[in-house]
């Protein structure tokens, strides 16, 4: 072996011996980056939370792991968002359980028009056993479900008409998710249902290539739907959950530890996001009619046709999620109505 090359081997040799602590030292200091994707504003219920998500993360991780809070859909909407997390793109979101039903059917099981009477029945449900049952069918399909987030009691606005009555729904183009449960829904009810992405759903508004859509009230404060829209009528005619969600691929590579610091920090935004949202939804009606919304109640009676009309569906919603799992669930509320509210203390 010539000089040169004897030389060359022992360069390499110690290059090889020192690199190797290096590496590992490197990757013990860069903290473990999640891109957290969402739909709303960052001045939102859902920014709001995601943003705490983030700083508790950080906090119980000691600085490890960081979020990166992306909101406005710019990594594209719910479904999209969905794939990303499947393919190990992208790491963590939180959207609608309605765009997941695509993905796991019985997801379908929150989209049952007036399924939940209460904020109160909804957080027993969805926390307890049955809505751990519907998560757990996540990881077969690549993701994971940590908890679910409040969207809210859906109403109905359109720039159109006052909704008074089942009819006034006729001919009104009305945005619903992308879910086939909200499609059939309002077909039934006589309203122009399109399936949009809510990412488009300000612009199609806006350019009236829809006249209404359907949100919690918090949502039409944050989305500024009141500036395209004139009319809210409260309907609450269903509950829909947000579902914080984790790549699975990604997931399976975390130790326990980082597992149990997305855990811990995902029920603690829940409990953050819940009161938050509560809140704002309190005080949301005044602000959206000082900002001119003209509201009204849809009168009982008017709600009670609307509920009849959608037992049809409630029938379809049944097959689709599991007979087992939809009559566990009418038992369950069932339960829970006849219990004063005292002995049924959320957990
Ligand atoms: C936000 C959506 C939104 C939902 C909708 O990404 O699409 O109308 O209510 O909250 O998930």
């Amino acid at each position: 072996m010539t000089t040169m090359r004897r030389t060359l081997a022992l360069s390499i040799l110690a290059g090889a011996l020192f690199a190797a602590p290096l590496a590992t030292l490197a990757q013990d200091i860069k903290p473990r980056l999640i891109r957290f994707g969402y739909g709303l504003n960052e001045v939102s219920n859902q920014g709001r939370a995601v943003k705490l998500f983030a700083t508790e993360v950080e906090r119980l991780s000691g600085g490890k792991m960081k979020v990166r809070a992306i909101g406005a859909a710019a990594l594209g909407p719910d479904v999209q968002m969905q794939q990303a997390l499947i393919g190990g793109a992208q790491e963590m979101m939180v959207g609608s359980t309605a765009t997941l039903v695509g993905i796991t059917p019985q997801m379908a099981l929150w989209d049952t028009p007036f399924l939940f009477n209460s904020a109160r029945e909804a957080d027993a449900i969805l926390d307890g056993p049955i809505g751990q049952k519907v998560m757990d069918t996540l990881p077969a399909k690549g993701l994971v479900g940590l908890v679910y987030w409040e969207n809210g009691f859906r109403n109905l606005t359109n720039s159109k008409r006052a909704v008074n009555k089942l009819e006034d729904l006729d001919g009104i183009k009305l945005r619903v998710m992308q879910n086939n449960v909200f499609l059939e829904s309002f077909k039934t009810l006589g309203a122009n249902a399109v399936p949009l992405p809510f990412s488009e759903l300000f612009s199609a508004l806006e350019t009236k290539t829809v006249d209404g859509q359907e949100n919690p009230f918090n949502t039409i404060l944050s989305s500024k739907f009141f500036e395209v829209q004139k009319f809210l009528t409260v309907t609450n005619h269903v509950y829909s959950p947000w579902i914080v969600l984790v790549s699975k691929k990604w997931w399976d590579g975390l130790s326990k530890d980082e597992q149990k610091v997305l855990m811990d920090a995902a029920v603690t935004s829940r409990e953050f996001e819940r009161k938050d949202t509560r809140e704002e939804a309190g005080r949301a009606v005044a602000e959206l009619k000082a900002k001119g919304m003209q509201v009204n109640e849809l009168p009982a009676a008017e709600a009670a046709r609307m509920r009849d009309r959608l037992t049809r569906v409630n029938a379809s919603i049944g097959a689709n999620v599991g007979m087992d799992l939809w009559n566990e669930t009418q038992a369950a509320l069932a339960k829970l109505r006849a219990a004063p509210a005292s002995t049924t203390a959320r957990k």
